[in-house]
């Protein structure tokens, strides 16, 4: 029977990958995988992962199944860092969760769910969006359609023609995916002033937030960067959002996310809750505990959680370093709008105005690597490297 398939191409970012490790140029700069590295290049397990790993290590009496929506304390910590211990949502009784693996799994549970609730809605998600959302709400059933988002003249958000996109073609009921913050592949967010505007516009016309929160931290911090996702957690009804633990704890492999739904009221969030296990066996039965233990560990530990919120800043702030370096060597003639642009944009990405000829030629001439898109990692340049692909990028661009 499995003559009758043909092959697929493999994930595009996962294939640039390989082709820079393959590499053997010693001047190559790898601004393709979404992954935060140090100034080494390496990507570091944090200090607060290991020492809490070494807890584990030694306290840990069992390795028992633990339940298809994993750990309650898990998922307790991580609503009250996401959503702030003060936030009026938390203690209402309105949230049903489930550890997942990673975001991607969170993302996969998330609209799931959606499925089986409303079959016949419509999951619009921004121009362009992190790739990988397409099949993973797409393989639900669920139909996806896209509203605009980045301006690539401008570099910057179209706030009112996502508006007005969303005004002429969604219907009630249909969900909204939005990046919580750390746009991926943009880079680009909406300001506090647009959160403000898009959630009452959200809630007169019925239209159903999810949010996908990968990078929290790694933008402006952690209240910053969390603004959008608590004020849509706060005003509107019903929402979904998941959380990725994989970049601002460096977890990645250990697949480790959650999601959370919020629901009109106590009665509906425990029915979801039961939906959320029922859904969850059917995916993968129980999500991977390590990664969720570690997180739990970091945030029930005060001196854990101040190591790694530390930690975070440092990451954090390297990266806007870089993005402040890289503003500067491009701010010469004919790179000032992106000059501009790359310290406006938040977390590990911006996408340049390039077209997939010159990112092309940026790996071939100048082994700089770059998604086709022109989606740079900024994490994966170091402060001696960036003169040379600033050089490079404006070579090609003229
Ligand atoms: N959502 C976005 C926008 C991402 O960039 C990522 C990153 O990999 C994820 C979700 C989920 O990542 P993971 O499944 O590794 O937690
Ligand atoms: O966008 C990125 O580069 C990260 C990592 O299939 C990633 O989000 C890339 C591709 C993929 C899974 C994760």
């Amino acid at each position: 029977m499995f003559d009758r398939l043909d092959s697929l191409p493999p994930d595009a970012i996962m294939a640039l990958m390989q082709q820079c490790k393959a590499d053997t140029r010693t001047d190559k700069v790898d601004l393709g995988v979404g992954v935060y590295k140090d100034a080494a290049g390496t990507v570091p397990i944090m200090r607060a992962v290991k020492t809490a790993e070494e807890i584990i290590f030694g306290e840990e009496k069992t390795k028992t199944y633990v339940g298809t929506t994993g750990r309650v304390g898990f998922r307790e910590t991580m609503l009250e860092l996401v959503l702030g211990t003060d936030h009026p949502v938390l203690g209402s009784g309105r949230i049903a969760s489930s550890q997942a693996a990673g975001g991607s799994g969170a993302l996969r549970l998330g609209a799931q769910l959606v499925q089986a609730a409303a079959p016949d809605a419509t999951v619009w998600v921004s121009t362009p969006t992190w790739a990988n959302h397409i099949p993973l709400i797409g393989s639900t059933g669920l139909k996806l359609q896209n509203y605009p988002y980045y301006n690539r003249d401008t570099l910057g958000v179209d706030f009112d023609d996502m508006l007005a996109h969303l005004d002429a073609n969604a219907k009630p009921g249909d969900l909204v995916l939005l990046h919580g913050c750390c746009h991926n592949p943009t880079g680009a967010d909406l300001s506090h002033a647009e959160w403000d505007r898009l959630v009452p516009f959200m809630n007169e016309r019925g239209l159903v937030p999810f949010i996908d929160l990968a990078y929290l931290g790694l933008g402006r911090g952690i209240e910053d960067d969390g603004y959008g996702l608590r004020l849509v957690v706060r005003d509107c009804a019903e929402s979904l959002f998941t959380v990725s633990a994989s970049k601002n704890y460096g977890l990645y492999k250990e697949r480790v996310g959650l999601l959370a739904v919020v629901c009109n009221n106590p009665d509906e969030a425990v029915v979801i809750q039961s939906r959320l296990g029922a859904i969850q066996r059917t995916l993968i039965s129980m999500p991977p505990d390590h990664g969720a233990q570690i997180v739990e560990r970091i945030l029930g530990n005060g001196d854990l959680k101040r190591m790694w919120m530390d930690e975070l800043t440092e990451m954090r702030e390297r990266i806007n370093g870089l993005r402040q370096l890289l503003s500067e060597a491009l701010n010469v003639q004919g790179g000032e709008a992106i000059a501009r642009a790359v310290v406006a944009q938040n977390g590990m990405f911006s996408m340049l105005p390039v077209t997939k000829d010159q990112a092309i030629r940026l790996r071939e001439d100048h082994a700089i690597y770059m998604t086709n898109s022109g989606r740079i990692n900024i994490a994966g340049a170091n402060a001696s490297n960036i003169p040379g692909v600033a050089d490079a990028l404006l070579s090609v661009l003229s």
